[in-house]
């Protein structure tokens, strides 16, 4: 009899393959699909975020930890879709126009997924129209924009100032990535601030939900 704290032990430790053979047990067992996903595979990213957050792991237990997520999700997703469950809240992210750096923008989009966001990804050197349109078509909730260079954060600005000229006044903005700070966030109008992917999730449910 498999449970759902063993699924978020797997998952924390980015065991892959047990964390797989967990949730196909659950599911076996009955287990609601949502249930699996709210109570095992979240909890365990939330564990992992909040070690990362304490410096007690680093990047790459991140990457592991969630790669064992993602690949659980597609055992689930097709369940959930089958059952009409769609994540509460969705978010649209990418790194903002001129900036080629992902690999944080990544970690941030898996920690949403693992927070059970729908993310819709526009990857790297997003203009801010590609921004607006994403928002626009998936009814998103939360505008998310990394950026990596000094020289990219003025396209934050241009980008939270395209999105503010569309009307969409529901969406919530938030900015993050190693340059950028809440004075920067404040300056340029957007809605919230994080210096790392585990208070990203803390801050896009208080966004989200407010
Ligand atoms: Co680039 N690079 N790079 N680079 N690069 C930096 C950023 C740099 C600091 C290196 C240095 O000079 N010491 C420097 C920027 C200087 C500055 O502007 N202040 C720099 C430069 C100058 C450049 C080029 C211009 C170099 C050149 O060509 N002359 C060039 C620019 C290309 C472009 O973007 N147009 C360039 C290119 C590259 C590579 C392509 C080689 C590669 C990127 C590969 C990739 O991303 N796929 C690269 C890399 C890897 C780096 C470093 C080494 C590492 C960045 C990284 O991935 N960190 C970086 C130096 C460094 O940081 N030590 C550097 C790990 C990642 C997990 O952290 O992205 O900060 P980070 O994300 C964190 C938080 O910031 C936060 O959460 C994440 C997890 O905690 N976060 C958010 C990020 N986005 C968020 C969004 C949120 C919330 C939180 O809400 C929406």
């Amino acid at each position: 009899m498999s449970t759902l704290s063993e699924l978020s032990v797997a998952v924390e430790a980015g065991k892959r393959n047990d964390a797989k053979a967990i949730t196909q047990a659950l599911l076996d067992q009955g287990m609601k699909p949502l249930d699996v996903v709210e109570q095992g595979l979240v909890p365990g990213m939330s564990a992992i975020g909040e070690k990362f957050k304490n410096n007690e792991v680093f990047v790459p237990e991140m990457l592991i930890a969630a790669r064992a997520m993602k690949e659980c999700m597609a055992i689930l997703e097709p369940l959930l879709a089958q059952a009409g469950i769609k994540p509460k809240f969705t978010a649209v992210i990418g790194t903002v126009q001129g900036d080629l750096h992902d690999i944080g923008k990544n970690l941030v989009a898996m920690m949403l997924k693992g927070a059970n966001f729908g993310i819709v990804d526009l990857g790297t050197n997003v203009p801010p129209e590609k921004f607006v349109a994403a928002a626009q078509e998936n009814g998103a909730h939360l505008v998310c924009l990394s950026a990596l260079l000094t020289t990219t954060m003025p396209a934050m600005k241009t980008t939270v100032e395209a999105i503010k000229a569309a009307g969409l006044t529901s969406v919530k903005i938030m900015v993050g990535g190693a340059p950028v700070t809440q004075d920067y966030a404040h300056e340029i109008g957007a809605d919230g601030y994080s210096p790392d992917a585990a208070s990203a999730v803390d801050l896009a449910l208080t966004l989200a939900e407010a």
